[in-house]
C-alpha cells in the first residue's frame, strides 16, 4: 500500500561511464574522457593535476567504456524485461557540440540519442535524462577555464535548446546538472575546472563564481524547458547524504550543520530560489568578487525547479574536534568514521538505510518539493561462478534495506516521491576510481580494469530480484 501506482521506477547510467565510442560520429573529448585510471586519478579530479589531451602513458576507462554506444538496444531490451518505467541517462554534450561553441548542432550525435528514446518509448520507460553529467566540452575548458567564464551559460544554454526542441514530446524529466555540489569537492570532474596553479583565496573565489554561473544557467534552462513545453519536470540533483554530528557537543552539531549547508546551497538556490545569505555575507567578509549581473537573483528566484532529485550512497559525519575521529577512505567527500555503522562496501563506503530517510526528511522540510532518488547503490567486486553467473547476495541485501527506508519514508513521514533509479543498473566505469571493478549492475559486463573482455551482458541474481520488486511495486523485497 506504501508506494502510489504512478511510482517510477528504473535505474540510472550516464553516457562518459558507459556510452564509449569517444571518438565517433564527431564527438568532441570531454574533462571527463580525461581521467585516467591508477594514481593520478586523484589529481586530475581534483583538479590539482593537469590533464588536458591524452597521453600513452595513462589508460582513460571512459574512452570505449561498456560500449552502450553499440548496445544500447540489447540493454534497454534488459531494462525493460525488469519492468523499467523509468532510465536515466545523460548526454554527452561534445556528441551534440563536439567543441562546445559551434553554431550548429552534430546531427549523427542528435540521432543517437533519438534512437534511444525511441527504444525506451517502445517498452513504455519514460527517460528521465541529465543534460550535463559531470561533462565539459574540453575546447571550452582549455579556451576560458570552464565555468569561471561567464560565457559557458550561452553555450550551455544553445545545448539545452537544442535538446528541449528536439526531443519534444519524447523526453519530459529533465536534470540540469549531476552532483552540481561536486563542483566544491571534485572541481575538474565536476565541473572542468583545473585549479591547481591557484592559492586557496583564489581558488574559492573560482569554485563560488563557477557555481553561480552554473545556477544561473540551471535557472534560464529551467525557464527554457517549461517555455518551450509545459509538460517537462526540471530537477536539481544533488549529491546528499545528512552530516550527523559525531557527538551532541554542540560544537560538533554546528560543524555538520555547517558541512550540510555546504551541500544544500546549491538546491537552496534551485529549489529554494534563494541565495542564501551568509553566503553572500561571506563574500563581503573575505572580499571575494562575484561577478553577479543585475537580474541573477530575481530569475534564480523566478525559475525554481519542479522537483528535487539526489544520489545517497551514506550518511557523513562532521566533527569539531578531528582528533577524536578516524576518517573513512574511498570517497571523494570527507567524512568521519561512523561508530555505530557496523558494515561498509569494500571501498569503505560505510551503508546506512536509515540515513536515506533522514536524508529524504531533510530535503522534504527544506524544500516542500516532490523528491526523486535518482542514484543508490552498492558498488562492490562481483565474480562470476565456473558458469559465469554471479549471486549478488551482498547487493540485493543493501538494496533491499535501502528500498525499505524509501518506503517507510513515504508511508510515515510523508515524504512525496516521484521515483527510485538505482546507480549503473548494468555495470560501468566508476566515476570515483575509473575501475571496472567496481560493479552496481543487476547486468553483469563482461570486461576488467584494463579494457579486456568481451563486454558480454549477463543477468546477475539480482536481475531477477529487481524485478520481483518492480512487478509488486516493492512489496516483495
Ligand atoms: P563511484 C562519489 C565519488 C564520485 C562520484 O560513484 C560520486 C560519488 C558519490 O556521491 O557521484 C556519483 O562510481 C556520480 C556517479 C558515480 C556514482 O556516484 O565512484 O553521480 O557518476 O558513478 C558512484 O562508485
Amino acid at each position: 500500500m506504501s508506494l502510489p501506482k504512478t511510482f517510477l521506477w528504473g535505474g540510472a547510467t550516464a553516457a562518459n561511464q558507459s556510452e564509449g565510442g569517444y571518438n565517433l560520429d564527431n564527438r568532441g573529448l570531454a574533462n571527463v574522457d580525461l581521467l585516467p585510471l591508477g594514481d593520478d586519478r586523484r589529481p586530475v579530479v581534483m583538479g590539482e593535476q593537469k590533464m588536458f589531451d591524452l597521453d600513452d602513458k595513462h589508460f582513460y576507462p571512459a574512452l570505449n567504456a561498456i560500449d552502450m554506444y553499440h548496445h544500447y538496444k540489447e540493454d534497454i531490451k534488459l531494462f525493460a524485461e525488469m519492468g523499467f518505467s523509468v532510465y536515466r541517462m545523460s548526454i554527452a554534450w561534445t556528441r551534440i557540440f563536439p567543441n562546445g561553441d559551434e553554431d550548429k548542432p552534430n546531427e549523427a550525435g542528435l540521432k543517437f540519442y533519438e534512437n534511444v528514446f525511441k527504444e525506451c518509448k517502445k517498452y513504455g520507460i519514460e527517460p528521465l535524462v541529465t543534460i550535463s553529467h559531470f561533462d565539459t566540452p574540453m575546447h571550452l575548458v582549455k579556451e576560458m577555464g570552464s565555468w569561471r567564464d561567464r560565457r559557458m551559460i550561452d553555450y550551455y544554454l544553445n545545448f539545452c535548446r537544442v535538446l528541449f526542441t528536439r526531443y519534444k514530446g519524447l523526453v519530459k524529466y529533465w536534470l540540469t546538472f549531476n552532483e552540481i555540489n561536486m563542483i566544491f569537492h571534485a572541481p575538474f570532474m565536476g565541473a572542468g575546472l583545473y585549479v591547481g596553479d591557484l592559492d586557496e583565496r583564489e581558488k574559492k573565489q573560482v569554485l563560488y563564481q563557477s557555481a553561480h554561473n552554473e545556477l544561473v544557467a540551471s535557472a534560464k534552462a529551467t525557464k527554457m524547458a517549461h517555455k518551450i513545453d509545459r509538460n517537462n519536470q526540471i530537477g536539481c540533483m544533488v549529491a546528499a547524504g545528512k552530516y550527523y554530528p559525531y557527538s551532541c557537543d554542540p560544537k560538533d552539531v554546528y560543524a555538520a550543520i555547517t558541512s550540510d549547508r555546504e551541500d544544500y546551497f546549491f538546491s537552496d538556490i534551485q529549489a529554494g530560489g534563494k541565495y542564501p545569505k551568509y553566503v553572500l555575507d561571506m563574500f563581503e567578509r573575505e572580499n571575494l568578487h562575484i561577478d553577479m549581473h543585475e537580474d541573477d537573483l530575481k530569475l534564480l528566484a523566478n525559475n525554481t525547479v519542479d522537483f528535487v532529485s539526489f544520489s545517497y550512497y551514506m550518511s557523513r559525519v562532521a566533527t569539531a574536534n578531528k582528533k577524536v575521529a578516524q576518517m573513512t577512505t574511498g570517497n571523494i567527500f570527507d567524512s568521519v568514521k561512523n561508530p555505530y555503522l557496523k558494515e561498509q562496501s569494500e571501498w569503505g563506503w560505510q551503508i546506512d538505510p536509515l540515513g536515506l530517510r533522514i536524508t529524504m526528511i531533510d530535503l522534504y522540510d527544506r524544500y516542500h518539493k516532490p523528491l526523486f532518488i535518482v542514484e543508490n547503490g552498492l558498488g562492490a567486486v562481483d565474480k562470476p561462478d565456473k558458469n559465469g553467473k554471479v549471486y549478488d547476495d551482498y547487493r540485493i541485501k543493501y538494496l533491499a534495506s535501502h528500498i525499505q527506508a524509501m518506503k517507510d519514508a513515504v508511508e510515515y513521514d510523508g515524504i512525496e516521491l516521484l521515483g527510485y533509479t538505482s546507480w549503473g543498473c548494468i555495470d560501468l566505469i566508476s566515476a570515483g576510481s575509473g575501475e571496472m571493478k567496481k560493479r552496481y549492475g543487476f547486468i553483469y559486463v563482461d570486461r576488467d580494469n584494463q579494457g579486456n573482455g568481451t563486454l558480454k551482458r549477463s543477468k546477475k541474481k539480482s536481475f531477477n530480484w529487481y524485478k520481483r520488486v518492480i512487478a509488486t511495486n516493492g512489496e516483495n523485497l
